[in-house]
């Protein structure tokens, strides 16, 4: 049973006929962890399980996406992609772009990109255009160089970006038996909270069976969950009403000012019963730490904000006890070690290179 990509195990549910070859390297089909430590702490009586899509082929949710988009781009005889990135759909273009043999241009901010997620862009062979701007720039000089200049654009303004990303909630329905109660989110440019949104409702409206080699899943579900999109206190447009200037934080990946999927996660907010709130910095990277600490998974900081959106709600009472909770980890630690290091090296401990002194760590570090 070989799991060939989501394009072909959910081609039943995508705009993508038979006979078109999907452009894949088999990213989906994610781990949803269930947290074990962390609920107990928060006194929690519910689920919380963590979609993490930092296992996708380039470390990232933004995979299911690019494939779709990729795969159309291809179909309709494109010779090269485009995007604005704050570093993840970058990669992911790079890496899509690479396996299908045509050349991806990817404009970034000005130094706010994680060294991982740039080392990606470039390893891949993109062409990388570095703007004396920020992330909103970008978007717009992307649209206008794509009216001019034979490229595609694969941000999340292309429809089959949010039809290959619906697919991570198929794949909760499947695991879970049903939708979640609550469904957590970072969000920056929204097109993710937008595309889940579309996936549960798409999920709760037709019994479509998904086949994946020999196995038939079905993905259907009676209820829908509320969906709660946290974004940084720095860039946090939903929280202001509109479009902010100069988005500034420390989870770069969401450092987004103008949000190009805005009515869309407005009506995912609206439908759903759900609620967008905002997170400091300082709050996003203890949640970072604490994921990594208390149950072994490490993700980016960006990521880290559905969780710490999650767990403050649970403490309020907002989220109810006894609920199933869903929170998108969208994206791999390992994107950007520079930030849990310039942290400082807690646990390192230098000593000679004797027996002794090996010992003597050992015992004085023991719980
Ligand atoms: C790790 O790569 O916009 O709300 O250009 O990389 O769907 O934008 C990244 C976004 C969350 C926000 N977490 O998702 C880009 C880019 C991570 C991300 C988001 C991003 P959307």
């Amino acid at each position: 049973m070989h799991y060939t990509g989501l394009v072909n195990r959910y081609r039943s549910r995508l705009p993508f006929a038979p006979e078109v070859r999907a452009v894949t390297l088999n990213e989906g089909n994610t781990p949803l962890i269930e947290l074990v430590n962390i609920p107990k702490r928060a006194g929690f009586e519910g689920r919380i399980l963590v979609k993490f899509e930092g296992l996708n082929p380039t470390g990232s949710f933004k995979d299911r996406g690019m494939t779709a988009a990729v795969t159309q781009a291809v179909h309709e005889g494109s010779k090269a992609i485009i995007c604005a990135s704050t570093g993840n759909t970058s990669a992911a273009a790079a890496a899509y772009a690479a396996r299908a043999g045509i050349t991806a241009f990817v404009l970034i901010p000005d130094g706010k990109i994680a060294l991982g997620k740039l080392a990606q862009a470039v390893v891949h062979g993109a062409v990388v255009v570095q703007i004396q701007g920020n992330f909103d720039d970008g978007m717009r000089l992307v649209k206008e160089v794509a009216q001019t200049t034979p490229v595609a654009i694969v941000n999340s303004i292309n429809p089959y970006r949010l039809q290959g990303q619906k697919t991570a909630a198929f794949e909760i329905i499947e695991a879970l038996g049903r939708a979640p109660d609550y469904h957590c989110l970072p969000v920056g440019n929204a097109g993710n909270i937008s595309a889940y949104w579309m996936g549960y409702k798409e999920a709760t409206g037709q019994r479509a069976t998904a086949s994946m080699g020999g196995y038939s899943l079905e993905a259907f579900s009676n209820n829908l969950p509320k969906m709660a999109g946290y974004q940084a206190a720095g860039a946090a447009p939903f929280l202001r009403g509109g479009r902010v200037a100069n988005p500034e934080t420390v989870a770069t990946a969401i450092r987004i000012g103008d949000p190009q999927s805005w009515d869309h996660a407005w009506a995912a907010q609206k439908e759903s019963g759900g609620w967008f709130d905002e997170c400091t910095d300082a709050e996003i990277l203890a949640t970072q730490r604490l994921l990594a600490e208390q149950e072994g998974v490490w993700c980016e900081p960006a990521s880290a904000t559905s969780l710490c959106g999650a767990l403050r709600d649970i403490k309020s009472g907002k989220i109810v006890q006894g609920a199933t909770v869903v929170c998108t980890l969208t994206g791999n630690g390992l994107k950007d070690p520079d930030i849990v290091i310039q942290a400082g090296l807690k646990g390192l401990v230098q000593v000679a290179a004797e027996r002794g002194a090996v010992e003597q760590a050992i015992v004085s570090q023991l719980r």
